[in-house]
């Protein structure tokens, strides 16, 4: 039922469009293509181009305009080409107008972040969660879809689908997303369980945008071996571990990465994988600073903690890859104290508008893990101070 061709096959040619309208500028529409590339490429594409266009609104049957479609169109043909990707989400309609003109296959920002996820699920419960989120974003979608499997079955004498089969076509894909539901709330069920035994420890929980090096560091603090990367969502799966500080056991998450424009239907079926985050004590919030656009993934995070409920909690500020920085800020010929100027100011600023809740690190370089730890250990201290008054033996 789900139509396989809109995935990303090894090693496919691809172009990228993005569009400029009113809110963004034309830099930032080329970071977020940087992040699309990354995520093509992550999905095992090659990127060979990138289409920008400046639009007030996207146009409803085409997304970009007729002569932006006409330079794309020719671009692609004859340049073996096999797949053109969006940076927004489309509907089915634009999928199948933009395919039709083209004649290449079209995907979007969704289709490739949920073709990333299905890829990398291991366990039951990702798996399920990511193929809900496939069902649920396709359902709306069918129609486009069906008109589209119909120009490729194209035969003399075939019609188009009636609208019973569409309705045919809609009603399986609802059993179907009413089944992984179901199936989704048993494995709830036993998550929750296996949660509740895990006692009066206080929960921390790594958080962060994908590709920050959450992984990295936690497997710093537990001595785990949790897969890391520099790919984009290594991560799906939680994982947790107990750790000991100074004589004090906490249990440490690792979770999923966020990114902008998250398919909404993918954040709603993980929330179970999210449950860790939300039912956390203490969030350790990882920024990758080395990163442009650190900032604005900073404020994507938070929104996507507020819509878990989740923001509110204490959290440390952890800004990571400080190498990377450093190596990306400073020329060779920068001297000592203008460096340490910089430095200064960057630390004076996060220190204001964190309360001091932040630490500056590099995970690769293993540099200033001994405040970061210490930083921890005194959230988590007076966590359990606050949640277990009477008892002491945990604090010594
Ligand atoms: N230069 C530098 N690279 C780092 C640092 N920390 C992590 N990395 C690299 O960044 C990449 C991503 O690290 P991960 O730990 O997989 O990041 P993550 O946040 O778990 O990513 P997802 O699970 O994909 O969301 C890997 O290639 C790491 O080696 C650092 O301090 N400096
Ligand atoms: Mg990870």
């Amino acid at each position: 039922m789900l139509d396989k061709k809109r995935i990303i096959n090894k090693e496919e040619r691809a172009v990228l469009v993005g569009l400029v309208h009113k809110d963004q500028t034309e830099p930032q529409v080329q970071e977020y293509l940087d992040e699309l590339a990354f995520l093509a490429e992550t999905a095992g594409a090659v990127t060979v181009k990138r289409f920008t266009q400046k639009l007030q609104h996207p146009d409803s049957r085409t997304f970009v305009g007729k002569g932006k479609l006409e330079e794309i169109k020719n671009y692609v043909q004859g340049r073996n080409i096999r797949v053109i990707i969006f940076d927004d989400e489309l509907s089915g309609a634009q999928i199948n107008n933009i395919e039709k003109a083209t004649e290449t296959k079209v995907i979007d920002r969704s289709d490739l972040i949920l073709d990333i996820f299905a890829s990398r699920a291991k366990t039951a419960q990702a798996r399920t969660q990511v193929e809900l989120a496939q069902y649920q974003y396709i359902l709306p979608r069918l129609r486009g879809m069906w008109k589209h499997l119909e120009r490729l079955g194209g035969g003399i004498g075939t019609r188009g689908p009636g609208e019973t089969e569409i309705e045919t076509d809609r009603r399986i894909v609802r059993d179907k997303i009413s089944l992984l539901k179901k199936r989704l709330a048993e494995i709830d069920k036993q998550a929750f369980t296996q949660r509740k035994d895990r006692g009066e420890f206080i929960r921390v929980a790594l958080v962060g945008y994908t590709n920050v090096g959450k992984s990295t560091i936690m497997n710093l603090l537990s001595k785990r071996e949790v897969f890391a990367e520099n790919k984009l969502f290594a991560t799906l799966d939680t994982t947790t571990g107990k750790v000991v500080f100074e004589q004090t056991p906490f249990l440490l998450s690792d979770t999923v990465g966020f990114i902008r424009k998250l398919p909404h239907h993918l954040v709603e079926s993980f929330k179970s994988t999210l449950d860790e985050v939300r039912e956390a004590d203490i969030l350790l919030h990882v920024v990758d600073i080395s990163h442009p656009g650190y900032e604005e993934q900073l404020g994507v995070v938070n929104k996507t903690l507020q819509e878990l409920n989740a923001f509110d909690k204490p959290t440390l500020t952890i800004f990571n890859k400080m190498d990377l920085y450093e190596k990306r800020t400073f020329d060779e010929w920068l001297d000592a104290g203008t460096k340490k100027e910089i430095l200064e100011d960057l630390y004076e600023r996060w220190e204001r508008e964190t309360h001091g809740d932040v630490v500056f690190i590099s995970a690769i370089d293993k540099r200033n893990l001994d405040k970061l730890r210490k930083k921890i250990l005194k959230k988590v201290r007076e966590m359990y101070r606050i949640r277990y008054p009477y008892k002491t033996e945990f604090l010594y």
